[in-house]
């Protein structure tokens, strides 16, 4: 029964193009979740604008963003799909719960601190409040799980206080959500640094792919990537690069490590990243050529992130009328 589905909350921001980091880590994981829950899967465009967007690219980044979800599987007539600023009640509830949460809880967000320094003097307070926006995004939903990369944790921590800290004060508001983090793909890796998470605002564009890199792209990025001199393919701390290059083939094909350790054993390094190159290609080419028709169906997407909009309206509604009665806010109608 329809009801009786367990509620799952998800979103990216189209803040630039997407990587298979942004993919393996989310995107290819809601996919298989999609048949087991209830599903609300958000393009969260309030989120983008905390560092500075161009009109134009936020608007196609957006809408190709809308595109990759239904592309990679997850299917528009099952689940919620839609457009972060089209649901006002998000904007809203944010500003509540700021009233509830801590300047030194925010202050502690890694996220915050990282991008703080990237950005130096221009550090709008919407990058500072962004957690909390996250929080009203799952909360508003009432959601039970929240598929994220581990990057995410330390806001779903946050989420998950301000909750227990809202129904305390007042009375039982909010569903306490869990994180919802993938055994394979949760931190895919820069393939120039293995030491830091894969990026789409890296400098080094040899660092990432892209979801929507060409096969040629694809297969220089991955002959690039840095090994080590050991020649072994073994998944191990010791062996980043090699390690992070496992992750992405475990990921993408299902093979289990020690399946692809035994496959490649003795053989350097030659082979297996042509293989991981090929396995990745084979998997985003369909994607690719179905996010391009999907782009020149702009009425369909409009169907789809209307539809989507009405639902989210309704329920993010009922979640916010609650919040507001409890705070003591006169209701304009019963
Ligand atoms: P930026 O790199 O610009 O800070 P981002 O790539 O982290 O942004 P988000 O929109 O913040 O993009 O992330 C969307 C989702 O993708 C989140 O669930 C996040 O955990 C996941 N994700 C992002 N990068 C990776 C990665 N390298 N490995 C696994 N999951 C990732
Ligand atoms: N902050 C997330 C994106 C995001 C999100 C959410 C993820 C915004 N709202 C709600 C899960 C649930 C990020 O990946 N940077």
């Amino acid at each position: 029964m329809e009801e009786s589905k367990k509620i799952i909350f998800s979103g990216i921001q189209p803040s630039g193009e997407l990587t298979i980091g942004n993919y393996l880590g989310a995107i290819k994981n809601w996919v298989k979740l999609q048949d087991e829950f209830d599903c609300f899967f958000c393009v969260v465009d309030l989120h983008a604008i905390t560092v500075r967007q161009e009109p134009k690219l936020l608007r196609q980044r957006t809408l190709e963003l809308l595109a990759i979800y239904i592309a990679a599987g997850i299917d528009p007539e099952k689940n919620t799909l839609f457009i972060q600023s089209h649901v006002p009640a998000h904007s809203e509830a944010a500003w509540l719960l700021n009233c509830y949460t801590y300047f030194g809880e925010l202050g502690r967000m890694t996220q915050f601190k990282d991008k703080s320094k990237r950005f130096g003097d221009n550090i709008a307070a919407g990058l500072f409040d962004y957690p909390v926006l996250m929080a009203a995004d799952i909360l508003l939903y009432q959601a039970d799980l929240v598929p994220v990369g581990v990057d995410q944790k330390q806001h779903l921590e946050l989420t998950r206080d301000i909750a227990e800290r809202f129904n305390k004060l007042y009375s039982p508001t909010f569903k306490v959500p869990d994180g919802y983090i993938p055994e394979n793909g949760a931190k895919i890796m820069d393939l120039q640094d293995p030491s830091k998470k894969m990026s789409k605002s890296a400098d080094n564009a040899n660092g990432f792919i892209l979801i929507m890199d060409s096969p040629d792209v694809i297969r220089k990025k991955i002959s690039r990537a840095v090994t080590d001199s050991l020649g072994a393919v073994k998944f191990s701390d010791e062996q980043p690069g090699v390690k992070n290059l496992m992750s992405i083939l475990s990921t993408v094909t299902g093979m289990s490590y020690s399946d692809i350790e035994k496959k490649y054993e003795g053989q350097g390094y030659a082979g297996f990243k042509n293989d991981v190159a090929e396995a990745l290609v084979e998997e985003l080419t369909p994607i690719q050529n179905r996010v391009n028709e999907l782009l020149k169906d702009k009425a369909y997407l409009e169907t789809i992130y209307k539809a989507g909009a009405e639902k989210a309206n309704y329920i993010s509604q009922k979640t916010l009328r609650k919040m507001q009665k409890k705070i003591g806010f006169i209701p304009l109608s019963k």
